[in-house]
């Protein structure tokens, strides 16, 4: 049988979204390798999508729908026909819009792909439905919140623009797991010369790369921002002519803010010796183009916003900002690029409903009334696993009286708790068009196998409900195709001049944000370090949830190298790569506890008790913990995981998640949870 190769592109939830090059041999994907035609990831790929076909034709792939047969959350289920599945989940919808209205249906759904049609398919239909609404924030809503109170609109510069700074500062950023691509600036910087200081809570596996590692007391980086621009301001090496042009409010900053921060409080705070300080804000001043790069790990604090907010004034108070390789990069709002409204049709909403805030699903599952949340349909989402406060999840989803659909390519730890499953396609058995939140780049991509058993796309499951529920929008008719058709036919300036035919063949090709380095997208075409439209108009530093938590650790949930959120966990060679489900502790935080490497212990706090495998290492300093990685229940050694230990709180702004404001204690032994 001939194989032929075609080209796709990496749907998971990663800033480099990278090209693939598929080899199909009798419609089976046979090997998964990076396009070295991609501009920005050059035909890498990171160790968790070599071997995508294992994923795809996994032989754990849910083929059929099912339906189920014991008590939830046992794992009993039968096979059940398409039709009749979508037919007795209409009927159950409009026996409880009957009763209690629409708005006691609940869709939840996030980043399984990030294709704009697929990730976006289920809001036209739940729109018409009249469902309560999710506000989707379980990512970095305050970080974007934080960093546009100063930079407004102000497009990213390219992720390969740093190439060119002597002084790279990775901050709060384990690239080599979360943004592989992004190091390959990072390292041709290097190779001409630059620094590269990490500024994080840990060591991890970036670290190597780095010249420098700074370790801040979790939560408290606005402290140090601040810290550092006092002593800018002190030692002479802010950039008076910028300020003066394109910064609104330093003035205000240096006689109101920065004389509260000078180096011994801003030690004292961030665990940041003074002398590390001063070194950090000397190498910080005197480059000649100084690149910041914050990750979205520091945002999930209470006052993640803040944060990130003072850490955007920095590269203003050095004029980075204009500098060819100096500035920041925060993410590409590619998003706006799109005429999305044309897929997720709010204008169908038959008038003003409730919304929910995914981070709070524990309480909306358990607490909300009038009405209560009767149905949940989860899709590309696994908020048994990956939202916050897993205790009270579970106790939601295993209510009697709830109605729970899970549309899923695996048997997750959500999907177990469903009255019906639906089997769900990948990225390779069905259309889309990505974008990118770390690039420029967009791709489209087309079907390069045929579904896997009976499973069918988001779009085309929401096109069978909308027919089942007698929904006659012509948008309910239109192909997938059609919809990535509507999403390039109008017109916007960052598609000007795009290479249309490229992007037919399958290609990536490049957004042009057409950005100017003088130009600010703020209302006062400004950095606005000084936001009068805020209620708060100057940035300062407020303390963590967790400041007031009286637990001795704080428990950093971080990024897998091995695995992606939930995704992955169904690669048997990924799991081993991983090892056990691990807690790091630095050797003093172990030997008080009288445990030692390897041993079983249990981290606990009012939320929840999870059993880890020890892991002593003095990368990780006294006063923290850390459990990389979001993983399935089964592989977990007490049936419970790391968000059964963080908490439904919010941000500062923007609604977002606080999976690391959480504090813990540990003690030996393993827990004997149900
Ligand atoms: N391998 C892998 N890749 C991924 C993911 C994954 O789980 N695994 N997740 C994907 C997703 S959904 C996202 S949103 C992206 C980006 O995900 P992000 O959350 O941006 O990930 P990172 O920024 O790399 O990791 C967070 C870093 O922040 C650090 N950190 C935590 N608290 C603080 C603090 O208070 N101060 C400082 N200075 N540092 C702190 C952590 O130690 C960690 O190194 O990655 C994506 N890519
Ligand atoms: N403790 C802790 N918790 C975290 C984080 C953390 O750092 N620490 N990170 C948070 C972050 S940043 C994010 S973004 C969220 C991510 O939360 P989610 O978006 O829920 O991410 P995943 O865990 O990757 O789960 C996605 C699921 O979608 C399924 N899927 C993939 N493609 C498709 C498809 O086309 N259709 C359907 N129907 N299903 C599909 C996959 O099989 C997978 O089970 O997790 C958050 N949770
Ligand atoms: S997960 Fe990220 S680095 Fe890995 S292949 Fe996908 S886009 Fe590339
Ligand atoms: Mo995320």
């Amino acid at each position: 049988m001939a194989v032929t190769t075609h080209r796709s592109v990496c749907p998971y939830d990663c800033p480099d979204a990278c090209g693939l090059l598929v080899q199909v041999e009798d419609g089976r994907a046979v090997a998964v390798a990076g396009d070295p035609e991609h501009p920005f990831t050059r035909g890498a790929l990171c160790p968790k999508m070599n071997r995508y076909q294992d994923t795809v034709h996994h032989p754990e792939r849910l083929t059929t729908p099912l339906r189920r047969t014991g008590p939830k959350g046992t794992g009993a289920f039968a096979p059940v026909p398409w039709d009749e599945a979508l037919a007795e989940i209409t009927e159950r919808w409009k026996s409880i819009i009957a009763r209690h209205g629409a708005e006691a249906i609940l869709p939840y759904s996030y980043a399984g792909t990030m294709g704009l049609v697929q990730r976006n398919a289920g809001h036209a239909f739940f729109h018409r439905l009249g469902a309560s609404r999710l506000d989707r924030t379980i990512c970095s809503p305050a970080k974007d919140a934080g960093w546009s109170l100063v930079m407004g609109s102000t497009p990213a510069p390219s992720p390969d623009a740093c190439a060119a700074s002597d002084l790279i500062l990775l901050w709060g950023i384990n690239a080599a797991a979360t943004n592989v691509h992004g190091l390959h600036a990072v390292r041709e910087a290097k190779r001409r010369g630059a620094q590269v200081w990490l500024v994080d809570t840990y060591v991890h596996a970036t670290a190597p790369l780095c010249d420098r590692v700074v370790l801040v007391r979790p939560g408290t980086d606005g402290a140090l921002a601040l810290g550092v621009l006092h002593l800018l301001d002190r030692l002479g090496l802010c950039d008076e002519a910028f300020l003066a042009a394109h910064v609104q409010g330093a003035a205000e900053l240096r006689e109101h803010i920065l004389p509260e921060y000078p180096p011994e409080r801003v030690a004292a705070l961030t665990g940041v010796p003074e002398a590390t300080l001063h070194e950090l804000a000397e190498a910080y001043g005197r480059a000649r183009d100084p690149h910041l790069r914050p990750g979205n790990g520091l945002s999930r604090y209470g006052n993640g916003a803040m944060t990130l907010r003072t850490l955007a004034c920095l590269p203003a108070f050095v004029g980075a900002y204009a500098k060819p390789g100096g500035g920041a990069f925060a993410s590409t709002s590619t998003g706006q690029a799109f005429p999305l409204h044309r897929i997720t049709r709010e204008d169908l909403l038959p008038g003003p409903v409730r919304t929910i805030n995914m981070n709070r699903l524990g309480w909306a599952l358990t607490e909300l009334s009038d009405p209560p949340v009767a149905s949940l349909y989860v899709y590309h989402s696994n908020p048994a696993a990956v939202a916050p406060d897993q205790n009270t999840v579970l106790r939601g989803l295993a209510r009697e009286d709830l109605f729970t659909v899970v549309h899923e390519r695996f048997l997750t730890d959500t999907a177990l708790w469903a009255d019906l499953i639906l089997p769900a396609t990948t990225s390779l058995e069905h259309a889309d068009l990505y974008r990118s939140y770390g690039t420029y780049c967009i791709q489209r991509a087309r079907p390069v196998v045929p579904p896997v058993g009976q499973s069918r796309s988001n779009w085309e499951v929401f096109q069978g409900l909308a027919r089942a529920m007698g929904f006659t929008e012509a948008v309910f008719e239109h192909s997938a195709d059609d919809l990535i058709e509507a999403l390039l036919s109008a017109s916007h300036p960052w598609r000007e001049g795009l290479d249309r035919t490229r992007l037919e063949a399958g290609f990536a090709v490049e957004l042009d944000p057409r950005r100017d380095p003088f130009r600010f997208e703020t209302p006062s075409g400004k950095v606005e370090v000084l936001n009068p439209r805020d209620a708060e108009p100057l940035p300062s530093y407020v303390p963590p949830h967790s400041a007031h938590d009286p637990h001795p650790l704080q428990l950093l949930t971080a990024p897998a190298v091995q695995a992606l959120n939930s995704t992955f966990h169904e690669r048997e060679e990924l799991r081993r790569r991983m090892g056990a489900m691990a807690l790091q502790l630095n050797p003093a935080e172990a030997a008080a506890r009288g445990v030692k490497d390897g041993d079983p212990v249990t981290a606990f706090n009012g939320l929840g008790e999870v059993a880890f495998t020890l892991k002593v290492t003095d990368k990780v300093p006294t006063g923290v913990a850390v459990a990389e990685g979001v993983w399935w229940r089964r592989f977990a050694p007490g049936n419970r995981t790391v968000n059964a230990l963080t908490s439904q709180r919010l941000t500062d702004r923007g609604g977002g998640s606080t999976f690391y404001d959480n504090r813990v204690d540990v003690r030996a032994g393993w827990p004997l949870t149900p």
